[in-house]
């Protein structure tokens, strides 16, 4: 277990104080622009929405989450008064998710960045300077050539997350920095991610490539499908459920998924390992197992049933807790149902150090049941080729020196680029500057203090953001990104069931001084002298360029938001039954892990420790109506969802003295709170834990609407649990004890 090193006091190094974005701290001539805010946003659109006759009707897609579903946005007089589904689009279909629909929330937010903004120094107090585009970007590019001159490119980091981060890697990439990492990696999916790659030799993907419509049984594992809001994969859900599928959850909480579930199975945290070794080897045992299938496609199934023969459902039963009949039961509908079942292979998977190996048991359960490329099970997507656009060669990349090994990351920790961004008694810090393009980082990565403390060591670091959020705060420079309502983007075309390519365009015009990113980058770049490496005058001339070069018509696009390519087959040919994994077969066995030192070819189950006394052990997820700190400001979304709650459950709550709806304060381990926030007083969570939603607790006033409410699971978070073959920071390591306020 590592336990972060946290700072209290700021480092001898430190140079850079949190920094409010307020009225009061703002100088110059564009301060106007910040107080004029009020007019343009603020005004409830939802009123009277169908009496309202749109002017304009605009295809794009949604960026409130990183699905991408097919938006049109209903404009009238200059102003989005409404987004719905685009029905052409294969990601929507008609609809949008709560979520989507309060889009027009992040447009018209009153606490918008409005202008760009420079740290500066005035009578010995740091205030920001509201300041022009050009001088923020010559600053910007002054800095960042001063630190690649002095430390070598490899000492700018690029934080991104979201579709606009492409550009930005485009100026890294030109810089020949090679250090570009995204949250969603080793604090999301990518114990998922390399865990596939292991045994299948192919990632699911970020559209999980999934046939649920056609599936007669899911078995979630701590996956909360309809909490965790993604359009088109709850729209497919229901489409399975009309049809009569069944479902299995497995979660220590009764999720809503659990309340659709013929199996509910409320595993003790951090077992779920030892289920899927059970449920493996009832498969074997039993001889439930796609036979034909794991001998023509399979490596080390001999190893494998050894290795599971003491991996019995009464073995699984003491670390789990769940009754041996529940798991066989369980398990038996699945293999009754396969090839058309599978069991989900999750999405937020950084749990408790252990991930990728979760993830390798998952992938084995998956392949007993034979359901690769069989229609109800994965199935195998494809996408359309777009022609890339031409540019000159980019230097050779410099790559990070992680102060971490895991042997397969194959690309850098978001943590470690934190980690060696700070410097220890032991080493000197070799990142100097980052640019953080759409991402919360204090929020997302584990342990807000160090994060803290890693910023105010750097030398410099630049922020573009929509809104004033925690990272922009210890900022030098913030550049005011406009909302993907008002800008174009990077075409998508993802892998997906059928391909298409599908459009980001402009609503409405940019409000305040506001850029779109493809704009901030390319300006950047030239003030770096990296222009050659955006030859284009603007975005659309760009783009057209790409459509054109690939045979398709930029007005179509343009018209309908989206254009769907040809239906390939998904399922079962010859050429997709290849596995790109060093035995060219699905490894039950690892040979890449067998031949790592320390690491073990099949999943190995750990018992988690102990929940300290007086503690319970924190978990979290989503809610349908709010995105990470993304959303927890949307004026439209808040008025759904205000606040997070903790869960506590019902006779924990009797024991403990504490009522539903009272307030408190949450402490953890390391003696770190948050708070105040509801409890939620309820049964369907175990008695060993509580559980909140991600995102909130917000500390920074001018954040008017979410300040103060709610507590952040982030700050909890200040122990983490690395996962030894890929370095996903395990989160649900840290325990918390709930006290009275008032
Ligand atoms: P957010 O915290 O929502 O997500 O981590 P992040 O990607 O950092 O921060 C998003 C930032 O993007 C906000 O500052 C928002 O204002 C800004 N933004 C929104 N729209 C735009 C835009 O159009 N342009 C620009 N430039 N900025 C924009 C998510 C990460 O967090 C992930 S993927 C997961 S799964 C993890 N979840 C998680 C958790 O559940 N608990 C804890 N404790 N940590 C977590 N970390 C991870
Ligand atoms: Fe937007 Fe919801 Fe789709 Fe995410 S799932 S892209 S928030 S509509």
């Amino acid at each position: 277990m590592s336990k972060p090193t946290s700072p209290t006091k700021p480092s001898k190094t430190s140079r850079r104080t949190f920094l409010k974005i307020s009225g009061a701290s703002i100088i110059g001539g564009a301060a106007a622009y910040w107080f004029s805010g009020g007019s343009n946003g603020g005004e409830s659109f939802a009123a009277n929405l169908k009496e309202i006759k749109a002017d304009r009707i605009v295809p794009t897609f949604c960026e409130i989450c990183f699905w991408k579903c097919g938006v049109l946005a209903h404009v009238k007089d200059g102003k989005v008064f409404k987004l719905e589904g685009n029905p052409k689009h294969p990601l929507s279909n008609g609809k949008l998710c709560p979520r989507g629909t309060g889009g027009t929330g992040a447009l018209y937010d009153p606490d918008r960045l409005k202008t760009p903004l420079i740290r500066s120094r005035v009578d010995g107090k740091e205030v920001w300077k509201a300041v022009s585009w050009d001088e923020a970007l010559t600053y910007t590019a002054k800095r960042l050539n001063e630190v690649k001159a002095k430390h070598g490119a490899e000492a700018i980091a690029l934080y991104s997350h979201g579709h606009g981060g492409a550009f930005f890697k485009t100026i890294m990439k030109g810089l020949g920095s090679g250090v570009m990492a995204a949250p969603s990696f080793d604090q999301c999916r990518g114990a998922r991610t390399v865990g596939f790659k292991l045994t299948y030799g192919r990632a699911v993907g970020s559209l999980e490539q999934l046939d649920t419509p056609n599936s007669k049984c899911i078995a979630f594992i701590g996956s909360h499908l309809g909490e965790n809001m993604h359009n088109t994969a709850v729209q497919d859900l229901s489409q399975a459920i009309d049809r009569g599928a069944s479902l299995i959850t497995v979660d220590p909480r009764f999720s809503v998924v659990a309340s659709k579930s013929k199996y509910w199975l409320p595993i003790k945290p951090g077992t779920d390992i030892a289920l899927l070794l059970a449920w493996s080897h009832i498969l074997i045992e039993e001889g439930l197992y796609a036979k034909d299938f794991i001998e023509k496609n399979a490596h080390g199934f001999d190893e494998l049933k050894q290795y599971l023969a003491d991996k019995t459902p009464e073995w699984a039963y003491v670390e789990t807790g769940l009754d041996p009949s529940l798991i066989r039961k369980s398990i038996r509908e699945l293999a009754k149902n396969a090839p058309a079942a599978y069991v989900h292979p999750g999405r937020h998977v950084a749990w408790y150090g252990d991930d990728t190996q979760r993830s390798r048991a998952i992938a084995i359960v998956n392949a007993l049941l034979g359901n690769w490329a069989k229609k109800g099970g994965f199935y195998l997507g494809n996408k359309l080729s777009l022609k890339a656009a031409k540019i000159p060669a980019f230097p050779p990349k410099a790559k990070f020196k992680s102060p971490s090994h895991f042997p397969l990351a194959n690309k850098p920790c978001a943590y470690d680029v934190c980690d060696a961004s700070l410097s220890t008694k032991e080493r000197a810090a070799t990142i100097k500057a980052w640019i953080v393009y759409g991402c919360n980082i204090p929020l997302t990565l584990p342990d807000t203090r160090k994060v803290i403390a890693a910023m105010k060591e750097l030398e410099f670091v630049v922020a573009v953001d929509t809104m004033p959020a925690e990272v922009t705060s210890y900022a030098d420079v913030v550049l005011p990104e406009n909302t993907y309502l008002e800008r174009y983007g990077e075409l998508h075309a993802p892998l997906y069931r059928q391909p298409y390519v599908a459009i980001r365009q402009p609503a409405v015009k940019s409000m305040y001084q506001s850029k779109p990113g493809w704009w901030i980058a390319k300006s950047l770049a030239d003030k770096l002298g990296l222009g050659h490496y955006f030859p284009y005058k603007d975005i659309e001339s760009y783009l057209k360029s790409r459509m054109d070069n690939s045979g398709l018509s930029f007005d179509q696009l343009k018209k309908d938001g989206v254009i769907l390519g040809d239906n390939l087959p998904i399922y079962d040919n010859a050429a997709q039954m290849q596995f790109n994994t060093p035995t060219g077969k699905i490894e039950l066995l690892s040979t890449t892990l067998a031949a790592q030192k320390g690491l073990s070819a099949f999943p190995q189950y750990t018992r988690p420790e102990q929940v300290p006394d007086g503690f319970f052990r924190l978990l979290f997820g989503r809610s349908p109506v709010h995105t990470f700190s993304r959303t927890t400001n949307n004026p439209e979304l808040l008025k759904v969802m205000p606040e997070n709650e903790v869960w506590l459950n019902t006779d924990m709550a009797r024991i403990l003295g504490f009522k539903n709806g009272q307030y408190v304060m949450l402490e953890n381990q390391d003696e770190v709170s948050t708070g105040p926030v509801r409890v939620f007083v309820t049964e369907r969570i175990r008695q060993d834990c509580v559980y909140m939603v991600h995102g909130f607790g917000r500390e920074d006033k001018r954040l008017r609407a979410s300040y103060g409410k709610g507590a952040s699971d982030a700050r909890m978070v200040t122990r983490i649990k690395r996962d030894p073959i890929m370095g996903a920071t395990g989160m649900n390591v840290n325990y918390v004890t709930l006290r009275k306020v008032g």
